[in-house]
């Protein structure tokens, strides 16, 4: 039973097709998406609806890790029913929400509704989110149900591993958006492992998979002329990555993207369990 992870999407469908024909998969295995299928690329809709019908006909496990553009497109059709006008407002600044909207089935839409904010792999004393850990977090939740049941500040704040890039120098603190200063790390720069090895999507590199002391970051930019990449976890041997060309068609806001860190990947199936 091999487990492969797959990197930020963003509606590049047709890497998507070739990436997935490329690992080669057999009934037991196991394929994660480390979230955001959609936004950005050519056919989010189309990205949607081939990963829910691999997970409704495929001989193997399909496991949807949730991005923060899942997040907002879910916030965004809530908000459609609840509160029309703040739906208004979001529309009018993000044409995407609206466009999706319209082209996501019940059934793309229920299957969305299955994502997950985190995944364990204890074989590998890993841990697959979204975005990131921030310095600050000081307990993970050992389930996803355990994680349902927090509430209030405490939900709030796990949430952030959804969205975490840079942190606080000083303190370790998530910082949103465009808040770092020079000098602030990004997360995966100071995280120590607490939580086992973190494998990431979120944050595109160009220059290949970011491998950290212990984190892996495998957004490599599919639709910013980058590739589309899958990290590899076999049922023996040790792990690597498989990918394809991605496609140049999104905006690149290289200006405060980190620096990537070069080396070898640091996951190895010896590592310590949780
Ligand atoms: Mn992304």
């Amino acid at each position: 039973m091999k487990t492969a992870i797959i990197g930020d999407v963003h509606g590049a469908l047709a890497p998507l097709e070739a990436l997935v024909a490329k690992l080669a998969f057999t009934a037991g295995d196991r394929l994660v998406f480390v979230g955001d299928l959609v936004d950005k690329g050519p056919s989010p809709a189309g990205v949607v609806r081939f990963v829910r019908q691999l997970s409704e006909t495929a001989p193997y496990e399909v496991i949807l890790i949730e991005g923060n553009h899942e997040d907002r497109h879910r916030r965004y059709y809530i908000n459609t029913a609840e509160r029309p006008k703040v739906a208004q407002v979001m529309a009018a600044e993000a044409p995407e929400l609206p466009a999706l909207d319209a082209e996501l089935t019940e059934a793309d839409r229920a299957y969305l509704a299955t994502a997950i904010p985190f995944l364990h792999l204890p074989e590998w004393g890993a841990l697959v989110v979204h975005g990131g850990i921030p310095g600050t977090q000081r307990s993970f939740p050992e389930t996803v149900e355990q994680a349902s049941q927090w509430h209030g500040r405490r939900a709030k704040a796990f949430r952030k591993i959804l969205r975490t890039r840079y942190v606080s120098a000083e303190t370790g603190k998530y910082l949103s958006l465009g808040a770092n200063q020079p000098g602030d790390p990004f997360w995966a720069e100071i995280y120590d492992g607490r939580f086992g090895h973190v494998i990431f999507g979120h944050q595109p590199w160009l220059d290949g998979p970011a491998c950290f002391a212990h984190a892996t970051g495998i957004d490599t930019a599919a639709v910013h002329g980058g590739a589309l990449t899958a990290l590899v976890l076999p049922e023996e041997g040790a792990p690597c990555f498989e990918s394809v060309a991605g496609i140049d068609y999104a905006p690149r806001k290289k200006t405060d993207w980190p620096d990537h860190p070069g080396g070898a990947l640091t996951l190895t199936r010896e590592a310590e369990a949780l």
